[in-house]
């Protein structure tokens, strides 16, 4: 198996929150991959893919796009293995979550990260990044990365029933972590490929959490080394 990712100047530091919740998901099903790291401008280039955005994923000659299909695809192939759903009711849950959490966190989140994720991208990706998330932000990079503090505080009073949750319970699916815990989890694997701010007070009930999802799957996430 193949997981295509998305990789700035250092390649070792992949940083895409929808790879992240893949490679999580590949380590729960206990497959073994080899990830191929990519640049913003190389991905529509994997051959077979039809590709505009990773992860991509390479099982057997076929290629899986989109995180949500590559986690259902998982549990299609592997039933025998730890579900990332769980059920036909989780993954409808599941779904749900995913865009509660699209709404509530990623859109805050990356108008306060881009001034960063532009800092650490590849030189042939300087021209297509400032062009395309210019045109999504509606104000140039610099004038995003100067918000960025309002930003962040608008990101860290949506966090309130994320925190709110763990205080009941370990994870977001429960007991134990599966799919909506790796949507979660790629959030922050994405802030701290990028940038050094801190999106957690250490008295948050997400900061041990996060600490929990560090300690999966032989330390997975901690490739990612902090920048700050
Ligand atoms: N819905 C997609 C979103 C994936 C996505 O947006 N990936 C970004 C990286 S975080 C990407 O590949 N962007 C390519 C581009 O903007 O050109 C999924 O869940 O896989």
């Amino acid at each position: 198996m193949k997981l295509y990712e998305l990789v700035g100047k250092d390649k070792t530091q992949g940083f895409s929150p929808y790879v992240w919740r893949s490679r999580m998901a590949l380590a729960h099903k206990g497959c073994t991959v080899e990830m191929v790291p990519l640049i913003f401008t190389e991905i529509a280039d994997v051959e077979g893919a039809n590709a505009k955005t990773v992860p991509i994923l390479e099982h057997n000659g076929t290629f899986i796009t989109d995180s949500w299909n590559i986690a259902c695809y998982l549990d299609e192939q592997f039933p025998d293995r730890p579900p990332l759903f769980n059920g036909a009711q989780g993954k409808a849950q599941a779904n749900l979550f995913n865009n509660i959490f699209f709404y509530n966190l990623v859109v805050p989140l990356f108008p306060a990260l881009v001034g960063d994720i532009f800092n650490v991208i590849d030189d042939r990706d300087r021209d297509y990044f400032r062009t395309s998330r210019e045109a999504r932000l509606g104000k140039s990079l610099e004038e995003a990365a100067a918000q960025q503090e309002d930003y962040l505080a608008q990101f860290r009073k949506q966090l309130w029933p994320y925190n709110q949750t763990l205080k009941a319970q370990d994870y977001f699916d429960g007991a134990s972590p599966a799919y909506s815990d790796y949507i979660m989890y790629g959030l922050f694997q994405w802030a701290k490929g990028v940038s050094p701010c801190q999106l957690l007070n250490t008295d948050d009930p997400l900061h041990d959490w996060r600490a929990r999802m560090d300690d999966l799957y032989d330390s997975l996430g901690k490739v990612i080394k902090p920048r700050g």
